[in-house]
């Protein structure tokens, strides 16, 4: 049952108020497919009074606010995230089916995030330009105005976090659309916000459709910049969209991404990770590593201790707290399922069984060895799925690592420091890892793609730069 809520969850918070929609969804817990609550279907409509609420905020108080008060907000705000951990917690198991433990991770990378771009706010800043005799040049960072994000449901308080939290930091007033399947911790979060005193309109929350509330966001002609993270294909729509009105738009859109287990590696080390960062959140990560790439002189090795990693996971309702919740609703169940069809032809080296429903829970399964071309080895999948790929070289490991659409994140597990540095360079990705996955996931690492795992750059001082734009000043004074 959800805990009791300061706020209606059904209502939208638009220029400060909380405002009842003209209709609603139904919200449901993907541990057992049974509703949660009412959420607000918002309209074109709504979306419109929302963008004109956060140009009102814009141009009003929130403009005026220094760098030092925005930064001092972001700080409170992070606190309160953080005496609200619980509860956060709670909303997110119920909302996306994921386990405490990995929802109360979130909670309180969301309070990070805060506390960094809250340090943050008052230390980014212009150049000055040696220039012609005669003329002062000096460059303004300044925020775009509106920002518009649309956020997806498996990490909703992460991306809320580097994506408002950033914007928030800069000076910019967001509207915020929450993913359908999942928007009570935005919600939360964003009342949270009021408390820490942001001026009304700095932060709005429109929940609803994506082909409504969503795709009405993308073609507003007052967003002055858009935050997408979800699927290539909705990404791509959202950039067309934003483009009518030349608008930029950071994507963030998923991956296919590698480990590669040299000859050499550490495996007592590598074998948690290699494992847990394709489970995590029940693969239904965007950094998730769905591929392993292993040397042949160690493939039966790594096959078999990850076998044994696999059969040892629990599968269950998110509130029970297992290390793999359920996914978050029958399509991606479908979605995750059709996949074992299509690994027919592949040997199934282990299966961590999955309850029965009603909860959308799904078997985690390693397959392998497989070739490079294969589906399971080129699709994302997001589910608790990954594939073994054989390798007898490093420029083959490169070749494959690099040969999907996709580039977000990769790493190298070998002792060879030339290598390692190779490597790093010639990995087709955002972000590498040496004898590590994610490194913690920091907040101070900047994040995002290559490919079609999407542009522009989140997370990390790299976000304050993308949620502004800079200014030159000439001045001629003889
Ligand atoms: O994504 P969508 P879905 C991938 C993953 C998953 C697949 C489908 O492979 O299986 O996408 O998931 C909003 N205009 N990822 O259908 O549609 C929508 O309301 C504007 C990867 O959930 O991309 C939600 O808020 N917005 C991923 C957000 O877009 C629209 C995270 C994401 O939904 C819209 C999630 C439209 N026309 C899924 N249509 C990652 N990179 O982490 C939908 N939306």
């Amino acid at each position: 049952m959800l805990p009791d809520l300061p706020f209606d969850p059904s209502h939208m918070l638009i220029g400060g108020a909380w405002v009842p929609p003209g209709e609603t969804l139904t919200l449901s817990n993907p541990s057992t497919d049974t509703p949660l609550c009412q959420i607000a279907k918002a309209s074109v409509a709504d979306v419109d009074t929302a963008v004109h609420a956060a140009e009102a905020a814009r141009d009003g108080v929130w403009g005026q606010e220094t760098a030092l008060e925005r930064g001092r907000l972001l700080t409170r705000l992070g606190q309160l995230v953080l005496e609200h951990v619980d509860i956060l917690t709670t909303l997110e198991a119920l909302d996306v089916g994921k386990p405490v433990t990995q929802a109360r991770a979130d909670a309180v990378a969301l309070a990070r995030y805060c506390e960094f771009y809250g340090g943050a706010a008052d230390k980014i800043h212009g150049a000055t330009i040696p220039y012609m005799d005669g003329y002062t040049v000096y460059t303004l960072r300044e925020p775009h105005g509106v920002t518009g994000h649309i956020v997806p449901w498996n990490y909703p308080m992460q991306i809320i976090g580097r994506s408002v939290g950033a914007a928030l930091a800069m000076g910019n007033a967001c509207v915020l659309k929450p993913a359908e399947d999942a928007c009570l911790t935005a919600l939360f979060f964003a009342w949270l916000a009021q408390k820490a005193g942001l001026p009304d309109g700095a932060l709005n929350v429109v929940p609803g459709l994506g082909r409504e509330a969503g795709a009405a966001l993308a073609v507003h002609p007052g967003i002055q910049h858009l935050s997408f993270t979800g699927s290539v294909a909705t990404g791509s729509a959202v950039q067309i969209a934003a483009g009518a009105n030349v608008v930029p738009v950071t994507l963030e859109l998923g991956g296919k991404s590698p480990q590669i287990v040299f000859e050499d590696a550490d495996l007592d080390a590598a074998l948690p990770f290699l494992v847990n960062a394709g489970l995590q959140n029940a693969g239904q990560t965007c950094s998730a590593s769905s591929r392993i790439l292993v040397h042949r002189s160690r493939l039966a090795e790594v096959a078999e201790r990850m076998a044994e990693a696999y059969r040892a996971k629990r599968i269950g309702a998110a509130m029970e707290d297992p290390d793999i919740g359920p996914l978050i609703n029958a399509r991606q169940r479908s979605r995750v399922e059709a996949f074992f069809d299509k690994a027919k032809d592949l040997p199934l080296i282990a299966e961590c069984v999955a309850p029965d429903g009603p909860g959308h829970f799904v078997a985690a399964r390693l397959y392998g060895p497989a070739l490079p071309g294969h589906a399971l080895a080129q699709d994302e999948i997001f589910g608790p799925v990954q594939v073994i790929i054989p390798f007898d070289s490093e420029d083959e490991a490169l070749k494959i690592a690099n040969g999907t659409e996709y580039g977000l994140v990769a790493s190298v597990w070998t002792e060879k420091g030339a290598r390692q540095m190779r490597l790093a360079k010639a990995l087709r990705s955002g972000q590498v890892f040496i004898n590590n996955y994610g490194a913690g996931g920091g907040v101070e690492l900047p994040f995002g793609g290559v490919g079609k795992s999407g542009h522009g750059r989140e997370k990390g001082f790299e976000a304050l730069y993308g949620f502004s734009t800079l200014k030159t000043v000439a001045a001629r004074h003889g």
